[in-house]
């Protein structure tokens, strides 16, 4: 195992998407034998700890995950927190080396978040929003419409029977998909539809070592 020792610490907190997209990848770095050496600091957002001015210090926009480096620089985007992890510590780092590769695999992780879990996020908070939001069933039905194509998508290029949404190695896109669908447990919702490829691909990465390592649900 190769264990990192610079300090650095990453504010997360359980269940919430985009820091556990960051945990589940430090879990797989750690699994395939690199440890980040992390400590994880929980910002309790039920109690509106994430806006008081602790850290707003850490990140003006007041969302997690943060990560604060030894000298005190805080990274508040999770992809560019991977990104960086990426960037110091290649060795048996996740991203493929070669430039297309690592694009497509970028590229699927953008689509993954930008079209699918910022929808699950949404759906969640106008249905029944661990933070208090209130209801909006009309905010709600616009996310269940417009997540629509890109789940056709991966449910299509999951028709090849890979294990996971790159290939038979999991990658940033199922991290990604991976906590929205679990936010969306947290409240019992599921916006899967009749799509079984992605239903086995739910089962199989809730079973992968970093799943059950990170997620709650
Ligand atoms: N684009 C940011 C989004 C961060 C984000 O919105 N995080 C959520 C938790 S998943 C949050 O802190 N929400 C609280 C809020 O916006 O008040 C990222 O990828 O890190």
């Amino acid at each position: 195992m190769i264990m990192v020792l610079i300090k650095m610490i990453l504010y997360t907190v359980p269940i919430a998407p985009d820091p556990t997209k960051v945990m589940l990848y430090i879990a797989e770095r750690q699994i395939r034998g690199f440890n980040l050496g992390i400590k994880e600091i929980v910002v309790n957002t039920v109690k509106g700890k994430h806006k008081e001015a602790e850290h707003l210090t850490r990140n003006p926009f007041g969302t997690l995950p943060v990560l604060e480096l030894e000298d005190e620089t805080f990274i508040f985007e999770s992809l560019s927190i991977i990104q960086y992890f990426e960037e110091c510590f290649p060795e048996k780092a996740l991203l493929p080396k070669k430039a297309k590769e690592r694009a497509k695999a970028l590229e699927l992780e953008r689509i993954t978040d930008l079209r699918i879990l910022n929808e699950m996020a949404r759906y969640v908070h106008a249905t029944k929003s661990p933070l208090g939001f209130p209801n909006n069933p009309e905010k709600a039905s616009e996310a269940k419409t417009r997540i629509q194509p890109a789940l056709d998508y991966l449910e299509c290029s999951l028709m090849d029977e890979r294990d996971f949404l790159m290939g038979d190695a999991v990658s940033l896109a199922d991290f990604t998909l991976a906590s929205g669908c679990q936010f969306l447990r947290f409240i019992k919702a599921d916006l899967f539809g009749n799509r079984p490829k992605l239903r086995s691909w739910d089962e199989r990465f809730r079973n992968s070592k970093s799943g059950r390592l990170v997620l709650k649900c």
